[in-house]
């Protein structure tokens, strides 16, 4: 712990001294973070529980367009590929993915060259049905050689790693397994060095529903989970996936975000109706720092570690901490809630200022 808060030290004084040309002045000049330090404190002096609202924010807007994906979109477009039965009466849910070398802007005028899976990061939030044979056809379009690893249960041979599912640039692999267990889960490449592919930008969500059929004595908490069902539709469902960006190569994160563009959800809140339960599939990819959290304001919720279980493994908490690969499925209800903006970010404040900071805003 003391290495880890020496190296934050160390490097926030570099930082400082680097700051005419270094990371903050690039980001406070081309991104525009800004300090309203005066808003800040006046909502200090009234005591008010909007303080976090005066912290740091960016000024401007980031191009969702050119960047081909948008944060809100990527909340809830499941990449649900294409279902067909076969001669022995299996569910084949078959995907595509490409590997796409692509600049992406994490924040106004903040360019990161990713490494993406189908030119977006996240990749797409893949969602199957427990007991589904998953075929995944992966191309390398990139100008390195990538892979998909999986975080599930498979055999060695599709793996994602040297030899099992390695993909040299301009060539292709298939991915094949059965969809378990439900839960929450993700994908990433598997290619060394490790913490570079990931970072860079290859990962998603991997989201097994669980078969109601399989769970007659949860079968309702099993149909609410499933897409596509009356029960589901009540739900108001999102994913969010906690990265983080190096964007001048040394390690650290200078960015942070759910879903890669930093204070997105911020300066346009998500809406959220009172009267609908929420559930946010968790996942945190964050590479270099050691965990990353998630915190509701105002709220509490149940927790649900790697969505593997029907029953909560955590009961009414309001903050939660992953470390990279770690996820899990919250669950929470605004019902009877007064309307307004309901905050949400990272605990670790540090993150929070550089992006990873969020509002709900609940309406009746
Ligand atoms: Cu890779």
């Amino acid at each position: 712990m003391l290495d880890w808060l020496q190296r934050k030290i160390s490097r926030r004084q570099s930082l400082a001294k680097a700051g005419r040309l270094g990371v903050i002045g690039a980001i406070g000049a081309a991104a525009g973070f800004v300090n309203p330090a005066s808003a800040a404190s006046r909502a200090a002096t009234k005591g008010r529980k909007t303080m976090h609202g005066g912290a740091n924010r960016t000024v401007g807007r980031v191009d969702h367009k050119r960047n081909g994906f948008d944060p809100h979109a990527l909340l809830t477009d499941w990449e649900r590929g294409e279902v067909t039965t076969d001669a022995d009466g299996k569910r084949v849910r078959e995907f595509e993915i490409v590997a796409l070398d692509k600049d992406i802007e994490i924040a106004p005028g903040l360019f990161f060259p990713a490494w993406t899976y189908n030119g977006r990061v996240p990749g797409p939030a893949l969602r199957a049905t427990e007991g589904e044979h998953i075929r995944l056809r992966f191309r390398n379009a990139g100008s390195h050689p990538h892979s998909i690893h999986f975080h599930g249960i498979h055999g060695a041979s599709m793996d994602g790693i040297e030899g099992a599912g390695m993909v040299e640039p301009g060539d292709e692999f298939i991915y094949e397994f059965t969809a378990e267990p439900f839960g929450c889960h993700l994908y990433h490449c598997h290619a060394i060095p490790l913490k570079r592919h990931i970072h860079k930008g290859l990962y998603g969500a991997f989201i097994v529903d669980p078969d109601p059929g399989r769970h007659p004595e949860q079968r309702e908490a099993a149909l609410s989970r499933q897409l596509g069902t009356a029960e589901n539709a009540h739900w108001q469902e999102m994913v969010m996936v906690m990265n983080g960006f190096d964007t001048n190569f040394d390690d650290e994160n200078e960015v942070y975000a759910a879903n890669t563009v930093a204070f997105a959800y911020m300066l346009d809140p998500i809406v959220i109706e009172s009267g609908r339960p929420v559930r946010i599939y968790l996942i945190n990819v964050t590479e270099f720092d050691p965990i990353n959290s998630f915190h509701l304001h105002a709220n509490f919720f149940n927790y649900f570690d790697h969505g593997t279980t029907l029953e909560p493994t955590l009961r009414t908490v309001d903050t939660v901490m992953l470390c990279q690969a770690q996820r899990g499925i919250l669950e929470f209800s605004f019902e009877g809630f007064e309307p307004g903006r309901y905050m949400f970010h990272a605990h670790q404040t540090e993150f929070a200022e550089l992006g990873w900071m969020s509002f709900f805003e609940v309406r009746a």
